[in-house]
């Protein structure tokens, strides 16, 4: 397959006039400055596909459903309620056609691959499925069907709460000891083994879900693979983990663990300067949601400072309340602006674009978290690629990283045209090919769910 495009943005910046060779999903050859030739298919702008490392993907079920005030103060943990209600009675059929929708979604705004933190593994009653891992497999089959590109990180969850507290009824789906919770690992790695460019990594949830021995065993079955943890998301949890064990959740992990560049800490949002330069040291991603840690209240996670010291990070669309690539990026610098009553703080320096350092940094940070490092497009890496609608009026007369500004902050997902993943186009005009498939079957799941 060849594209051509007027402009694409190459590892090395944007470039004009470029013919894209692309050879069993990657690609095999750039050239820049040529006319089309007859049989190339033509686009007007061509970025590379972002890797959305943080998602629960059975949450998109229940967007909208946590909207409504409750007796008392809302917070996190009234949420977290709703969704332990949500999921007691999600089978693998409707996990499976949510997850469908979502990856769907995401390959619609231009994520192209996904960390799936998994979690939801048993039975409604707790028990195992005779096929200990048939919910990793409903999700390598929704990572299939949509073509999105596959980390699955099963999650290790074992207790309620720091020190290892008995887990609660509404998490029994969740919970393991290590033994099965090695077998569920190899049933995992089977279920995406004939997917194409899958990887299976590793997730103890959080240092409230598991021991510090838990913790050393479960990172020690990554074998080079990644390892992701929810960490001090919450005050009440940075708090609970100081009453715990007089540390804060960082500073706990890193005194206690060899953190390194294979670990992403998702949120890292409550931190002290002394813990956000140990993360920069460290080499590790933070993996940051920010349309979540908004809709549940979480906090600001330190951004600016954090980038400036040469900190690694990515988004995800965790909760899946919202699912949009560009929105995710300028909710993390607008949480900045609002905070510090600047601009353009997560910019690079004068002169040069916010958008373009925005997405430079999830991609790299994206792609290291989920243990593909990517450099964008360049020969030799795999061919995921995001078109956007250049005949929009909105697009006249940009271009370079203006470009990449103008979609960030003034446009989102509706200007996304086409979007290919390992070469394969999976939306085209914005839509993804087997949407009406995959609509049918989220529908009928929902009816399911709410009969
Ligand atoms: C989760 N989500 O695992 O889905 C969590 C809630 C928890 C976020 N932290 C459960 N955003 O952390 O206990
Ligand atoms: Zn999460």
């Amino acid at each position: 397959m060849t594209l051509w495009c007027e402009q694409a943005w190459l590892a090395d910046g944007w470039h004009e006039n470029v013919r894209i060779s692309v050879d069993r999903g990657r690609i095999s050859a750039i050239e820049s400055g040529v006319h089309p030739a007859p049989t190339d298919e033509r686009h007007a702008i061509l970025l590379p596909g972002l890797p959305n490392l943080h998602s629960h993907a059975f949450q998109r079920g229940m967007a909208g459903l946590a909207e409504r005030a409750g007796d008392g103060d809302d917070s996190f943990w009234t949420w977290r309620e709703a969704m332990y209600h949500f999921v007691d009675r999600l089978d693998p059929d409707g996990m499976r056609a949510i997850a469908a929708l979502a990856y769907a979604e995401m390959l619609e705004s231009g994520f192209t691959r996904v960390g799936e933190f998994h979690y939801l593994h048993h039975g409604v009653d707790g028990q195992p499925y005779n096929e200990v891992a048939i919910m990793a497999q409903a999700i390598a089959a929704a990572a299939d069907e949509t073509g999105i590109g596959l980390t699955l990180l099963p999650v290790f969850y074992a207790h309620s709460g720091f020190g290892g507290g008995a887990p609660t009824h509404g998490q029994r789906r969740f919970i393991n000891d290590i033994a099965r919770f090695q077998s569920l690992l190899h049933g995992a790695r089977d279920a995406v083994a004939g997917l194409d460019d899958a990887l299976v990594g590793v997730a103890p949830h959080s240092l409230r879900a598991a021991t510090a021995d838990e913790l050393t065993a479960v990172a020690a079955m990554a074998k080079g693979a990644p390892v992701h943890i929810h960490i001090a998301e919450q005050m009440p949890e940075v708090e609970a983990c100081i009453a715990w064990s007089g540390a804060r959740p960082v500073e706990w992990l890193y005194d206690r663990t060899e953190v390194g560049p294979d670990w992403c800490l998702v949120h890292a949002t409550h931190i002290t300067e002394a813990e956000r330069r140990a993360i920069v040291r460290s080499g590790a991603v933070v993996g940051l949601c920010p349309i979540t840690e908004a809709n549940l209240g979480d906090g600001l996670f330190p951004a600016r400072a954090f980038v400036e010291e040469g900190g690694r990070f990515g988004v995800g669309s965790d909760s899946n309340v919202e699912i949009d690539a560009v929105a995710e990026l300028r909710l993390l610098e607008y949480g900045q602006r609002l905070d510090q009553r600047g601009r353009n703080l997560l910019s690079d320096g004068a002169g040069r674009s916010t958008g373009a350092n925005l997405f430079r940094g999830a991609l790299a940070g994206g792609g290291q978290a989920l243990g593909r490092p990517s450099c964008g497009i360049a020969v030799g890496e795999p061919a995921d690629l995001v078109s956007l609608k250049g005949a929009d009026p909105y697009f006249a007369g940009r271009s370079g990283d203006t470009i990449l500004d103008s979609w960030i902050f003034g446009g989102g997902a509706r200007l996304v045209d086409c979007v290919w993943r390992s070469g394969v186009k999976q939306v085209a005009d914005g839509r993804h090919v087997r949407r009406a498939a995959i609509d049918a079957r989220y529908r009928d799941a929902m009816r399911k769910l709410f009969a």
